[in-house]
């Protein structure tokens, strides 16, 4: 079975995660958000792949969701002691990926490249691909400014109300190599239950990719992030809330009108499915440990 998923981090990597549970991973094509990725450092970051490289790897440590297992925090110690940014927190084990990374890109390798050959290297089975190899930022606007994505998330604590959310170079962006052969040549698309502005939103906002989509010939299934109207972790239902007037399932597809044919709903949310304009299918969402995780996953590709 072909399966391409369309992913942000956190949410986005425990998802796939289960799904190589129930599938041939071989079969998978995970297409992650980069409209989180920043320069820190010197360092090109790439959050959300590096979540979902993490996770699957078995290498990220898995109360935070992002990041390393037993990382420790030594350069950035010093960073912060001679006064640079430490604001994002980059573990020692983690540095090692962005180096070697801002490397291979400053020697002109597209991300696509240098993200298939991480993967490789980790033991990946399925293929990660960026949803494009061009520049695509996210920024936030808030009633205090207008801030890059880390800057509100991280540094601001995601702490200002969103007015809107724009995709800086997205009306520029192409697929990454293999993204629309994916698309095209899958059995089912997948949306992962992660955040509709601020994570697939980015991966939708290339043109050409959101045309793949529209253009489908097998359905598009998309799992909602909310359980009983709030965010598991994260500011996806004060989002929602504020820029979709509300945080039920027909608020969460309307983030995805007519590119999703069925939304995976938790049970918490079953009783609140008027208005929805895609079939609903009613699950456990929460993503607890490896049984619910296959159990989703198993869900969602029987939907
Ligand atoms: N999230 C935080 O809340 N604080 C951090 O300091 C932080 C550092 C960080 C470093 C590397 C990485 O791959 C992810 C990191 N994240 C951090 C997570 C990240 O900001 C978000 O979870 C995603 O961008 C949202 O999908």
């Amino acid at each position: 079975m072909k399966v391409a998923v369309l992913s942000g981090g956190v949410g986005g990597a425990r998802f796939v995660r289960g799904l190589v549970d129930v599938v041939d991973p071989e079969g998978v094509t995970v297409v992650g958000n980069v409209g989180d990725d920043l320069e820190i450092l010197g360092l090109h970051v790439s959050p959300d792949l590096d979540s979902i490289l993490y996770t699957l790897a078995g290498l990220g440590d898995e109360e935070r969701g992002w990041g390393r297992a037993d990382e420790t925090w030594n350069a950035l110690d010093t960073v912060e002691r001679l006064g640079g940014s430490s604001w994002f927190r980059l573990g020692d084990r983690d540095l090692g990926l962005h180096l070697v990374r801002t490397e291979a890109l400053r020697a002109g390798e597209p991300l696509s490249a240098v993200t298939a050959e991480l993967a490789r290297r980790a033991g990946l089975a399925v293929r990660l691909l960026p949803a494009t190899d061009d520049e695509l930022r996210t920024w936030i606007e808030t009633p205090a400014g207008t801030f890059p994505f880390q800057v509100w998330f991280v540094e601001r604590g995601h702490r200002d109300e969103v007015d809107a959310v724009r995709y800086e170079g997205a009306s520029a962006a192409r697929p990454a190599p293999g993204v629309i052969e994916a698309i095209e040549s899958a059995d089912v698309i997948l949306f992962a239950p992660s955040n509709p502005y601020v994570s697939i939103g980015p991966i939708l906002a290339v043109r050409e990719l959101e045309e793949a989509i529209r253009g489908r010939r097998v359905p598009a299934v998309a799992v909602s992030p909310l359980i009983g109207g709030r965010a598991v972790k994260g500011p996806a239902d004060r989002m929602l809330a504020r820029m979709a007037g509300g945080t039920t399932p027909a608020h969460v597809a309307s983030c995805y009108g007519d590119l999703i044919d069925v939304l995976v709903v938790d049970e918490a949310d079953a009783h609140d499915l008027e208005n929805l304009a895609v079939r609903p299918v009613v699950a456990k969402t929460l993503m607890s440990d490896g049984d619910a995780r296959r159990r989703l996953a198993e869900t969602v590709l029987a939907a």
